[in-house]
């Protein structure tokens, strides 16, 4: 016979498979026309969930559309236009209507000039669709998963969101917003079943550098070249996984960088050029 403190290990050491992850639902993935939204839109649909896929460039869409099938529902979609997205949120089918995922994933760096020299409207374009349009969408679709209870809003911030590098400037900085809104929501939902986590890659191969640089994609092929960075893949895998776990688990933040990829010392001037 066991004794008590055995019985008592055994009962938490139950097999995790034995907790029932949420069934597949509707996922709304902003920035499904290329990269890390493209792929969770694909992975989502081939496990089964209905999604619905945001982005600008009408062609991809329906290419994408034609490859998914009837579990895909495109709409041409500029995220930092709030009439817009409102319309075409009201306009979804009944069955892509009740959004239990939310992937905040439209985004874009422009630039990695330094501040002094960097461009303006560049800047004020990153913070309009890193933050402001993400805010918006999430605000719109949060009474709706609070009232069906069930929901999770998953952002893809990056790394840049946590450590400063020359040129990262705004960047880097709607980046920490978005962790740190992120982090917030998790104050707010408590007592909801809504589920709030920031996923923060590193580099990632996608058309991110090509969008960075102005469409030079000579010049965004030198980013990459030497390591494996992350796949698009890699990154759909994590928010699938942060998605299908059971419903008492929430990952608030995931940071993943490719092996080959890590932190430099702290840069130092020792030419003088510090002194006034
Ligand atoms: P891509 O350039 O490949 O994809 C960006 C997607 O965002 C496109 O589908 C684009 O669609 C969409 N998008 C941009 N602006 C808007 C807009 N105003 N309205 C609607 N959609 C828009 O880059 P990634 O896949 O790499 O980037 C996805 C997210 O991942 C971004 O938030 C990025 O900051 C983040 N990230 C990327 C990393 C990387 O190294 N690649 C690392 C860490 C984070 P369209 O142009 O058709 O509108
Ligand atoms: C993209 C990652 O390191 O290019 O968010 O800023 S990095």
């Amino acid at each position: 016979m066991l004794a008590p403190a055995t019985n008592k290990m055994s009962m938490h050491s139950a097999p995790y498979s034995s907790v029932a992850p949420p069934p597949a639902g509707v996922a709304l993935v902003t920035g499904v026309t290329s990269g890390i939204g493209e792929a969770c839109a694909r992975l989502f649909c081939a496990e089964g969930w209905r999604v619905v896929g945001w982005g600008r460039r009408r062609d991809r869409l329906e290419a994408l559309g034609a490859s998914l099938g009837d579990l895909f529902f495109a709409q041409s979609v500029d995220v930092r236009d709030r009439a817009c997205v409102n319309n075409s949120l009201q306009m979804l089918p009944e069955e892509f209507a009740p959004i239990a995922v939310l992937v905040s994933n439209a985004g874009l760096a422009l630039g990695v000039d330094k501040a002094p020299e960097a461009n303006l409207d560049d800047w004020e374009t990153m913070i309009d669709t890193n933050c402001r349009a993400m805010v918006s969408l999430t605000r719109a679709v949060l009474p709706g998963m609070i009232q069906r209870r069930r929901g999770h809003v998953i952002s893809i911030g990056s790394v840049a969101g946590s450590y400063p590098y020359p040129g990262g400037n705004v960047y880097g900085a709607t980046k920490a917003f978005v962790r740190q809104f992120a982090l917030n929501l998790r104050a707010d939902l408590l007592g909801t079943p809504v589920r709030s986590t920031n996923i923060e890659p590193g580099m990632v191969h996608t058309e991110f550098s090509a969008v960075r640089f102005g469409g030079d994609a000579e010049r965004a092929k030198t980013v990459y070249e030497g390591l494996e960075p992350l796949s698009a893949a890699d990154i759909a895998n994590a928010v699938l996984w942060c998605a299908s776990l059971p419903q008492h688990v929430n990952v608030n933040t995931l940071e993943l960088m490719p092996t080959g990829q890590a932190f430099s010392p702290f840069a130092i001037d020792r030419t003088g050029g510090s002194r006034p």
